[in-house]
């Protein structure tokens, strides 16, 4: 742990999308630091958690939304869109329908926000080797018209681990690097002192 002055406060509301089972809660699990769970439990509702990460020399503070991916939980996944500065498409690359499902998972963010923001895809459970059941070909022409239909050239994409903790802070920089460079309003500006900064991997 690192103690540093934060000019900043800012922070920013990221919501965690895609199928049920992708990793969604894991992946914020592992960037709070808690252990890796091998027993399922499904998300009930949403689960909101704050997270800090250093990104370029400005600590930037991070609200994460986890949605449950359930079908049942529609109403309640229409309300926590609302404030969104960032989404987090995650699908398993051991279920090729959750990768083809971020279709569905983008329209409905959408359609639910009046205005663009940035996306970031995370391909999860790389750890899996034997398992993996999408080719590098498949992920990038979804990537590709998930992209068409943003104002962003091309949705960065990033192989990860929830398990191993593999390319969980590069993600978070790269969406990082996006909101500082795009100055979106965060949810609040205020002055914090001495802040401690996690360390994901
Ligand atoms: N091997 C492996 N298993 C994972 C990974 N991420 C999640 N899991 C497992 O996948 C299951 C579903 O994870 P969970 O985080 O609950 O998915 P969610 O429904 O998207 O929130 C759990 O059994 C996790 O242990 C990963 O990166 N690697
Ligand atoms: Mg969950």
């Amino acid at each position: 742990m690192t103690e540093i002055d934060n000019n900043n406060g800012s922070l920013y509301k990221l919501s965690f999308c895609g199928d049920g089972g992708v990793g969604k809660t894991s992946i914020i699990n592992r960037y709070l630091g808690q252990e890796f769970q091998t027993n399922y439990k499904v998300t009930i509702g949403c689960q909101i958690a704050t997270y800090e990460q250093l990104i370029d020399g400005q600590i930037i503070k991070f609200q994460f939304w986890d949605l449950a991916g359930q079908q049942r939980f529609e109403f309640v996944r229409s309300a926590f869109y609302r404030g969104s500065h960032a989404a987090i498409l995650v699908f398993d690359q051991t279920r090729p329908l959750s990768l083809h499902n971020l279709q569905k998972w983008e329209t409905e963010i959408l359609s639910n926000l009046k205005y663009e923001i940035p996306f970031i895809i995370l391909g999860n459970k790389s750890d899996l080797t034997g398992k993996i059941q999408v080719s590098d070909q498949e992920i990038l022409e979804i990537i590709s018209k998930l992209s068409q239909r943003t104002q962003i050239s091309k949705i960065p994409y990033f192989s990860t681990s929830a398990q191993s903790g593999f390319n969980l802070k590069e993600a978070l920089t790269s969406i990082g690097q996006t909101l500082m460079k795009s100055s979106p309003q965060p949810i609040y500006q205020t002055i914090f002192r001495k802040q401690t900064v996690g360390n994901a991997s």
